[in-house]
This record gives C-alpha cells, structure tokens and sequence, in this order.
C-alpha cells in the first residue's frame, strides 16, 4: 500500500489497525470471513473504473469487452456450482438481491411470509424498520419454543390464514438446516412465490454438505461473502422462466452500474468454491461447528436448539443475569470476536439481546480444526461464568493471541481455481 500510505496517511493507518485486528483476534462472527489473495486482488483492479450497465453482450456502454468476460465467467461458475439454469451476479449486497426477487413478484401492499426476527430471520425478510416491512404486508413464522426449530405447523397455518404471494425462506441466525422441501410444497400449495435466501448457508451448500434449496425456489438470493469466501456483494439464481425479469430487476429497477472489479472477485471466488478444496473447508466449517457445540453444551452453556447442523450456533442466555451485550465485550476483551443476537422469546432490546451468535467460517479459512474450537469453547464458556474477572479476561487474551500467531492470517497456499 506504498501509494495510500504517502497519499492519505490517515486512511492507511486504519487500514494497517484493522488488519492487525484482524490477524490478532479470534473471528468467531457467523457472516464473516477470510477471502484469499486473489480474491482480494481482482477487487483491487482497474475494473473498478468501467462502467457496464446492462448484462454481458447487452451494454449502454462501450469498452466493455473485459467487463463482459468476467462477468460472464461469474456467471458461468455460479450456475455450475449451484446447478441453477440462471445466475445475475450484480446485486451490491444480499439485501439489494433480495430487492429485486421481491420487486419480480410483488406490488407495494402484497402480502408476504418470512421468519421472524427475533426466531433467526432477516431484516430484509419483513422487518418493520427494513423496506420490506414497510412496502409488504408481512405475516412472519417463528421457531417452537420446545426445541427452537421451525414449527412447520405454523407455518402451513400462516400461510393459508393470509394467503401470501411470496413465502421467504432463510435465515441469519438458525443453527439447524431449512427444509427447503417443505418450505416449496407449502408454497406450491398456496399458488405462492418461493424465494431462498441463502446467504449464511450457500458455502455449506456449494461445498455439498448442506441441502440445495434450487429445485425447490423459484428465486435463490444469496451474498457471497459468508461461507461462500468471496467479496461482500450479492447474487440472484433463478429458473429460465425468470432470467430476463431478474436482470430487469436488478438493472435497471433497484441499481445503477455494477461494480466490475467486484464481479472478477466473485468470478474468482466463484472458481475456488468449484474447487475440490471447497468441499473440505465445507466439511470442516461444519465439523468445527458441532464441536464447539458439543463442547459449550459440555460446559452447561445453553445452545438454541441444543446444537448446529451448520457454520454457527446461537448461545441462549434468557433467563440470566448476563446479556447478549455485556458476554460479546467481554468476550472481545479476551480476543474472541462475536456478536450479541436476539434469541427466541426474547425478552431485551436488539441493542442488549440474551444471546450470542458464533461461527466457525472464518477459524476454519485461517485452518483452524476441531482440537482448536475444543480449546476456544473452553474459554468461551469460561468468560461466560466469570464475565466480570479481569484476570481471566488477561490470561485468555493472552492465549487467544498465541492460538492467532500459529494460524497466521494470510499464510494458506494459493487455492485451485477452476473454470
Ligand atoms: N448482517 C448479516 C449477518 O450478520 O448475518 C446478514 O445480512
């Protein structure tokens, strides 16, 4: 960075602080991750000057032969990897593709179904400070306060109680797998759109471990900086059908030119999740994940559902003197990077919550394994009982802060890139 560091020394400074946080802190946040290398490069290249309105072949602008190969290489891989008949790879960001799969279907004033909330959906499923909640009427489903999964019942009831026109399924804070399935033929019954967004989970889902939702959505949304390793933005799948109508959404309805050097990322990212390689960060993503499970829950931590299929899980502390917002700090105090969550039947604001998401995403990219989350656990839930201790606070920090020195950030090999 020799040309930011003389051109604004102030920016760099912070760039050069993040990163060094980044190296030195145990980055357990369940939508974050590490990309590699090349993935950064490509979002650093003078792809970032051209602008490419409209799709490849189709442009409101000239110069665009470089633009139309990487987004069409984008494009090609998403659909082979996720085996869907069409790909838009422009959407800026999840809730930007979620946008347009709305804005396909749906009027202001249509009736949509969606998770609630505080049950691990999405603001973007229906949240009433979010534009779906405030252009829809909404009607969301939650999970059974027995177990914590979807209460499928409820589901089916919701739905032909309000006769949605579009039924959302996903979530950003669910440990188990959806059932995708169950979710369509519901909404095949009810003459209903079906949208997955697939955001936390499509890593898991391109890597093979995690159920496919593509033969069962009409439209699968999705952001590629999750489990999927690449750089934050979002993309849209869909059924032939619906190409042309997704493309007009996206381009021109809900944006403007698309981010180019962005695009090539993705393409890149795209290449490393058809890699062999993918299959088995996959694999551990979620090995690392029910062991950190199994682990707290040794502890007597309580876990949402009592346990993870997937990349995170979702720490319950209803019912307890400590909030959401006091374990997260005290846990950052100790080099461990979470966030406060709200959990079924909460009882706090979203600012203070009773519980805690954690993932394994990003640990498992920087090539931490299973004897890794054992430790971590046993520290997590050790701050969990001693919050307060200072000393503790110290002594795990100083641990935390060796563990990241044997796992450094940017030391993994290249990965195979394939076409
Ligand atoms: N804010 C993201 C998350 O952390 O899950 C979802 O968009």
């Amino acid at each position: 960075m020799i040309h930011l560091e003389k051109a604004d020394p102030r920016v760099h400074r912070a760039v050069l602080g993040e990163e060094a946080r980044q190296r030195g802190q145990l980055e357990m946040i369940a939508s974050e991750n590490f990309v590699s290398e090349a993935v950064r490069e490509a979002m650093g290249t003078v792809l970032t000057h051209k602008y490419a309105e409209g799709v490849p072949g189709r442009r409101y602008y000239g110069g665009c032969e470089f633009a139309d190969a990487v987004e069409d290489l984008a494009r090609t891989r998403a659909k082979r990897l996720f085996g869907a008949a069409h790909a838009n790879v422009q959407p800026h960001s999840g809730a930007q593709a979620n946008m347009a799969a709305y804005f396909g279907f749906l009027d202001p004033g249509d009736t949509i179904v969606g998770m609630n909330l505080s049950h691990g959906g999405h603001l973007t499923h229906g949240s009433p400070v979010n534009f779906s909640g405030r252009l829809f009427r909404v009607a969301a489903y939650g999970v059974r306060s027995s177990d914590g999964l979807v209460d499928f019942d409820l589901v089916r009831d919701t739905v032909r109680r309000v006769r949605p026109k579009l039924i959302m399924t996903g979530a950003s804070a669910y440990p188990r797998i959806l059932d995708f399935a169950a979710f369509g033929e519901i909404a095949r019954e009810a003459g209903a759109v079906h949208v997955v967004d697939l955001a936390h989970v499509a890593g898991l889902v391109a890597a093979g471990v995690h159920p496919s939702p593509v033969p069962h959505a009409d439209i699968v949304t999705t952001t590629t900086h999750k489990t999927l390793r690449g750089p934050r933005g979002g993309l849209v799948l869909c059924r032939a059908e619906h190409a042309r109508l997704i493309d007009r959404m996206v381009f021109p309805f809900t944006q403007g030119g698309p981010l180019m050097h962005v695009i090539a990322a993705k393409a890149v990212a795209l290449g490393e999740a058809l890699s062999p390689n993918f299959r088995d960060y996959g694999r551990a993503v979620v090995a690392n994940a029910r062991t950190l499970a199994g682990t707290l829950m040794e502890r007597g931590v309580k876990l949402v559902s009592g346990g993870t299929d997937t990349h995170l899980v979702l720490v319950d502390l209803l019912g307890r003197d400590l909030t959401g917002k006091d374990a997260e700090q005290a846990l950052e105090r100790a080099g461990i990077t979470v966030n406060k969550n709200t959990v079924p039947g909460e009882t706090r604001s979203p600012f203070v919550t009773s519980g805690l998401r954690i993932g394994t995403p990003a640990l498992t990219s920087r090539g931490m394994g299973e004897a890794e989350m054992r430790r971590i656990g046993g520290w997590i839930a050790d701050i969990l009982e001693r919050p307060g201790d200072e000393g503790l606070g110290e002594e795990i920090r100083r641990r935390t802060t060796e563990l990241c020195s044997r796992f450094p950030l940017f030391a993994a090999p290249p990965r195979a890139s394939s076409a």
